[in-house]
């Protein structure tokens, strides 16, 4: 499930995926915790995972869905009425779980990244700036049967970093390098709580970057899956 302003009037809306049809449902709310009634959208098979972004910069915003599968990213423009476009699927190279929206490569487009139950690998599509997206890149996660992919930056140096999960509770972490003005090296998760995690690394060079500790992160599906 995943909330935005789909159309524009101050009040929240929702995005759900029914895996047992291939759709994702779009709720408007009405401001007052009630919502009218769904309209539904075709997506691929098994639609895992929703999230949400203006992945055109038309300001309104658009539908991701990571159909499991097919093994591709769905993406549903939004009209800013609430109602989408049909979905344009990108092909990654497994069956995806989980997805993530960031600018990732700091030209100022969202991107998209999917986590992949098997092989255990994060697939990048850079954007394009019209909601469309180049082909995947992947990169390998040390993990096996990926879960989900949160994002968030690690090591303070302005380049959002990837953190996988996988099924085993088990954390991976891939340091944005496009950007990076600070590395880390040896990587390790300290905690073993549900959904909060520390990345404790060691710095190297710039003073700037010379904490040693993260924030805390919420890290998405860390627990297990549930479903
Ligand atoms: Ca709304
Ligand atoms: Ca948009
Ligand atoms: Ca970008």
């Amino acid at each position: 499930m995943a909330t935005a302003d789909f159309n524009g009037d101050g009040y929240l809306d929702l995005a759900v995926v029914n895996d047992n049809d291939s759709t994702v449902s779009v709720l408007l709310g009405n401001g007052d915790g009630t919502f009218q009634s769904q309209k539904t959208y075709s997506t691929g098979a098994q639609v895992e995972f929703v999230t949400t972004g203006d992945l055109n910069l038309d300001g309104k915003q658009d539908i991701v869905v990571a159909n499991y599968g097919d093994q591709d990213v769905g993406v549903l423009l939004g009209n800013g009425d609430g109602t989408f476009k049909p979905q344009v699927t990108y092909k990654v190279g497994g069956p995806d779980s989980g997805l993530a929206i960031a600018d990732l490569n700091g030209d100022g487009i969202p991107d998209i990244v999917a986590s992949y139950y098997h092989p255990s690998q994060l697939g990048v599509l850079l954007g394009k700036g019209d909601g469309t997206f180049e082909a995947v890149r992947e990169f390998n996660t040390t993990q096996s049967q990926g879960y989900e992919v949160t994002i968030a930056d690690l090591n303070g140096d302005g380049a959002p970093d990837l953190i996988s999960s996988d099924l085993h509770a088990s954390i991976g972490v891939l340091l944005n390098v496009t950007l990076a003005k600070a590395k880390l090296s040896d990587v390790v998760v300290p905690g073993t709580s549900k959904d909060v995690e520390e990345i404790v690394a060691k710095y190297s060079g710039d003073s700037r970057y010379a904490g040693s500790k993260s924030a805390p992160i919420k890290v998405k599906g860390s627990g297990g899956k549930t479903n």
